[in-house]
């Protein structure tokens, strides 16, 4: 287990039969994208497009919309459940690895600069009809450093192709590349900014992840992965970026400068709004690019899609981390559905051990840094239950859960500008519902519910093959 680039990825996956080359011509204007998407929700495998309508780089979709492909991602057994990764995250996790300074390496193959650099060159996808252009920067990771602390951050912030040498980004309020900024507006300077697309998809997974403000995620793709990141300092900005990366976009971001950007299709399934909308943008000033180049992207939209995959592992993570450190005693299994869009739900599965404990889970688990944004369900089902076994969690919700008791509604809570369930215009503040559907401690008589006798179940069990089973 170690850290490594996409080129070992993709030669992962297609050990395992889990990609797929397509070799027929596509258009990156929605074709490509619709295939991925269809391929998608069929569980089908990763895709890598070797024939892009004008290209001669490859195209690379859907590396973890499964949770079989988030398993190889994670260097685990590959029927690994997406809740059983999220806890093997914060076990690796409690120990961080810092990146190490190397010289050189193969990102440094190629550098554009100045007249060479055309962000057109690359074959970047248009992936819904609505969306305002092409979109360079979506399976993408986003260095900044804070101008003060030195502190170096990771952050998924998407980047729209507005002309050959500028790129749109969505930085929004309180996302610390965003904080980074406004430091940079106080210096009145511009920020220096990377933009690394293709690279080990621990680097993604750990990008897109809610770590606390002042921590840098690249140790965390070094705890992830076992090893630490290798790093060379940009062409253009003094950052640190992956040597193996296979393409990086660097540039300058003035901080109070803003150009129209958007629609875009989001992990909602929904747009956020009607129409473009001001944002920031990055003056584009090198571009350094591996030799045969693999360029990576993610298509959003509605789930499930490598976002919703990984918002739900990382979103599970940090929630679980988050209880643990309240030290709430029981918790059995935490999840986060990707269905949810990977944010708006969440299962907690308890072992009571006082009356009132399931409803101590539901409250705390609004409480947490993860739960208290955006999070509209909580699930608390006893421990009997996997809170990743949706089957049996609406079994509870149907059989154990009197909503009288059980259900509880929380009016004002944070929310996002990306929730469909509120008026496009007025999206700070949502409700919250937990949904109780333990069978109270206290209770005397609890109802008997039926089991498989184990002795029986043994037997049946040794003489399975002879029964004329299978396996
Ligand atoms: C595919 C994808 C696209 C995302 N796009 C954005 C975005 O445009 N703007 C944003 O602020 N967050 C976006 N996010 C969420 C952030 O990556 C996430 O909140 C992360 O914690 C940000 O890093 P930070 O906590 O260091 O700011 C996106 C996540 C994914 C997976
Ligand atoms: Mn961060």
């Amino acid at each position: 287990m170690a850290v490594t680039d996409l080129r070992d990825f993709l030669t992962r996956l297609e050990a395992q039969g889990e990609l797929m080359r397509i070799k027929t011509e596509v258009d990156w204007d929605l074709e490509l994208s619709h295939i991925a998407k269809v391929n998608e929700e069929k569980d089908g495998p990763a895709l890598l497009f070797e024939n892009v309508k004008g290209y001669k780089t490859p195209v690379f979709v859907s590396a973890l919309s499964t949770s079989k492909r988030l398993a190889i991602a994670m260097h685990m057994q590959e029927n690994t459940t997406l809740s059983q990764m999220a806890r093997e995250w914060v076990d690796r996790t409690k120990e961080l690895v810092p990146p190490v300074w190397v010289e050189s390496g193969p990102v440094k193959q190629n550098i554009d600069k100045g007249d060479d650099i055309d962000l057109f060159k690359f074959p970047v996808p248009k992936f819904y009809e609505l969306d305002g252009g092409r979109y360079i920067g979506t399976f993408v990771s986003v260095i900044t450093k804070d101008p003060e602390t030195g502190w170096v951050n990771l952050g998924t912030y998407r980047m729209q192709i507005l002309d050959k040498n500028t790129c749109g980004i969505q930085l929004i309020k309180g996302k610390h590349g965003d904080l980074h900024r406004m430091k940079y507006a106080k210096l009145n300077k511009p920020m220096p900014i990377a933009a690394v697309i293709g690279y080990d998809p621990l680097m993604f997974l750990a990008s897109s992840t809610l770590i606390g403000a002042g921590e840098d995620e690249y140790n965390y793709i070094g705890s992830l992965g076992g090893s630490p990141v290798e790093v060379v300092k940009g062409e253009y900005v003094d950052l640190p970026i992956p040597a193996g990366a296979e393409m990086v976009i660097e540039g300058e971001l003035w901080p109070e400068e803003l150009r129209e950007e958007g629609p875009f299709g989001e992990y909602t399934g929904y747009y956020s709004g009607k129409g473009t909308v001001p944002r920031h943008y990055i003056n584009v000033k090198a571009v350094t690019y591996r030799n045969d180049m693999v360029f990576h992207a993610t298509t959003v939209g509605r789930p499930v899609t490598d976002t919703h995959m990984i918002q739900a592992m990382n979103r599970t993570s940090t929630l679980w981390a988050d209880l643990e450190a309240m030290k709430i005693p029981g918790i059995k299994s935490v999840y986060i559905p990707p269905e949810s869009s990977g944010r708006f739900m969440a299962v907690v599965s308890v072992k009571q051990m006082y009356p009132g404990h399931s409803n101590h889970v539901g409250n705390a688990v609004i409480a947490t840094s993860t739960g208290s944004y955006g999070l509209k369900v909580v699930v608390v089902v006893d421990d009997d239950i996997p809170a990743d076994d949706m089957g049996r969690v609406i079994w509870a919700m149907s059989t154990r859960m009197n909503p009288k008791r059980g259900v509880q509604i929380i009016d004002r809570a944070r929310s996002t500008p990306l929730d469909p369930s509120l008026p496009i215009s007025d999206r700070d503040i949502t409700s919250r519902i937990i949904m109780d559907t333990c069978i109270p401690y206290e209770w005397e008589e609890k109802p008997i519910d039926i089991k498989l006798s184990d002795s029986m179940l043994e037997t049946v069990l040794k003489k399975w093959k002879d029964y004329g089973f299978e396996e």
